[in-house]
């Protein structure tokens, strides 16, 4: 049954407790959803604060920048050695934890996936400067693996004694002129959030890495999906699927991909973009510099999948390649419409809430729409405005201290490479299509109003929406999971899939109902009682003994 508390009334309940000045600042993060107005037939809704510091001493449920930099965006490239500069726990702790998989087309091809490179740095490193170290591992990690490419990271220490990871870069990559090395200043604390971490980790590969290649991948339509990062095999999925339309797929940024796929990624037609929080510099840097166009896709969701790809196919304007995707849709969609058939019964009218990063909390709502779930409230770890209200607001966002701390790099057309962009009357009729180019219409839009939005949750406010709200699943991450299933409530982990997957395309989507089925309809933890609620006269006194 529906909640009778309005979103409004959830908020205040959330409130309360706070401190005045807390309460001040959550006040405007948290926000009822409404459609106040339209821009360009969509809805628009109100702004909402985001992409700012959490408040010291609440549970938040963000990452840090180098989480953003070296686990995000740069963690699934197989065959580049990442060197962590920093305390063993930095290394270990992103150690495969992300379940970004990678499968090598050779047993004989580099895969670095499975090792954990660190420098390790002690107590004496940081008195004494952590460089020498720096360049022993460099020398150690080239001798044995012998890569094409090494990048180095630097966590918190590493900024506050001022080590110059990129002066050793410069130095270890003259004296290994074979070997492209490269350094990121991604320390923990370079931002509010892991989203600082994406843009300095997009500034650097876009500045040292793509266009250094020339190996084009053949093929009549030559694109790269950005922002796609194979999370329990996904991009798998997504290859089976661009492979039976005959779309080739240059690059992934950075499911399953290689170092020698970034440094051709700039030899594409177009740039699709799935994550747009994570990824979406790299999309505007590479329109600026080589007048690839891009725009924004879908893949988690039968029925979006299918849009994603009719709208590459409207975008290429090919018939032939318009009868393959049509032919690869009605190929799919029997076995994913007999699984709707078989879960939606059981899954229908049930609630659901997802609090993920910057991307997640939209597009898995496609899934449960198909399995016939509402999404009752919903939010970001660190997202930015244009991800909750639609990139049209990107002109009124302010840009703060915090944001200002990472770099906006200046890019130029190309002189040899710059082929001229989409006239404003091709983007027109493309619209026309549906495909709105460089555009991307936002988490809030696309929710029913009176939906409760919650940008940076936090523990507190898990525990007011778990009791207030009741939801058949709660969807976020392992630091939230096993509070979660002690209220008693299903929790999915959609960052890492709970050991499942993949979720995207068509396969994808049938594994989800399955999954998210037997969740809600199984709930051990609300039929299990803790001995004390079970037996309340096993009391425990206090006792004195002199
Ligand atoms: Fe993009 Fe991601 Fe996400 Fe993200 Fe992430 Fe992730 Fe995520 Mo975890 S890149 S913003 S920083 S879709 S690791 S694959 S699941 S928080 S919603």
């Amino acid at each position: 049954m529906a909640p009778k508390i309005t979103a409004e009334e959830l908020k205040q309940e959330m409130l309360k407790k706070y401190p005045a000045k807390v309460a001040r600042k959550r006040e405007k993060q948290i926000l009822a959803n409404q459609h106040v107005g339209e821009f360009e037939g969509r809805p628009t809704v109100p702004a909402i604060a985001v992409n700012s510091r959490t408040i010291p001493g609440i549970l938040s449920m963000r990452g840090c920048a180098y989480a953003g930099c070296k686990g995000v965006v740069l963690g699934p490239t197989r065959d580049i050695v990442h060197i962590v500069h920093g305390p063993i726990g930095c290394s270990y702790y992103a150690w495969l934890t992300r379940r970004n998989q990678t499968r090598p087309e050779r047993l004989t091809d580099p895969n670095f996936m499975t090792y954990c490179f660190s420098t390790d740095m002690q107590e004496e490193d940081i008195i004494y400067g952590g460089e020498k170290k720096l360049r022993k591992a460099i020398e150690e990690a080239i001798a044995i693996f012998k890569p094409r490419a090494l990048d180095i990271f630097s966590t918190c220490p590493v900024g506050l004694i001022g080590d110059d990871v990129h002066a050793v870069a410069r130095e270890m990559e003259a004296k290994y002129p074979g070997v492209n090395i490269f350094a990121f200043s991604c320390e923990g604390y370079k931002g509010v959030s892991q989203s600082a971490g994406h843009h300095i980790a997009n500034n650097k590969v876009f500045t040292d890495v793509v266009g250094l290649g020339d190996t084009r991948k053949p093929g009549k339509f030559r694109m790269n999906l950005l922002g796609e990062y194979n999370i329990g095999g996904d991009s798998f999925e997504l290859e089976r699927i661009f492979d039976k339309c005959g779309l080739t797929l240059q690059a992934t940024f950075s499911g399953n991909s290689t170092y020698e796929e970034f440094a051709s990624s700039h030899t594409v037609d177009l740039n699709l973009v799935m994550c747009h929080r994570s990824i979406n510099y790299m999309a505007e840097m590479m329109e600026k510099k080589y007048g690839i166009p891009w725009f924004k896709v879908n893949f988690i969701g039968a029925a979006a999948t299918a849009k994603s790809l009719r709208h590459i196919a409207a975008y290429y304007d090919d018939e032939e390649l318009t009868a393959r995707v049509e032919a690869v849709i009605a190929e799919e969609m029997p076995a994913v419409e007999a699984a709707q058939a078989l879960h939606r019964p059981a899954t229908e009218g049930k609630t659901a809430v997802l609090f993920l990063g910057g991307s997640r909390a939209h597009h898995y709502q496609e899934l449960f729409k198909e399995l016939g779930m509402e999404t009752v409230s919903a939010g970001y770890e660190f997202a930015h405005r244009d991800d909750y209200e639609g990139r049209h607001v990107l002109p009124t966002i302010k840009v703060d201290a915090d944001s200002r701390n990472i770099e906006e790099l200046e890019v130029h057309p190309d002189p040899g490479l710059y082929r001229e962009p989409l006239s404003p009357e091709a983007k027109t009729a493309l619209k026309a299509k549906g495909i709105l180019m460089n555009g991307y219409e936002g988490l809030m839009p696309d929710m029913a109003e009176g939906a409760l939005i919650i940008d940076d949750l936090n523990h507190h406010e898990a525990e007011v929406l778990i009791d207030k709200l009741k939801p058949a699943l709660f969807c976020a991450g392992i630091k939230e999971k096993y509070v979660i299933q002690k209220s008693g409530v299903p929790m999915k982990q959609l960052h890492n899939y709970d050991y499942s997957g993949p979720y995207a395309g068509f396969q994808g989507a049938v594994n989800f109902y399955r999954e998210i089925d037997r969740m809600v309809n199984a709930t051990p933890f609300t039929l299990t009682k803790a001995p004390w609620q079970e037996s309340p006269e096993l009391n425990a006194a206090y006792a004195w003994v002199g």
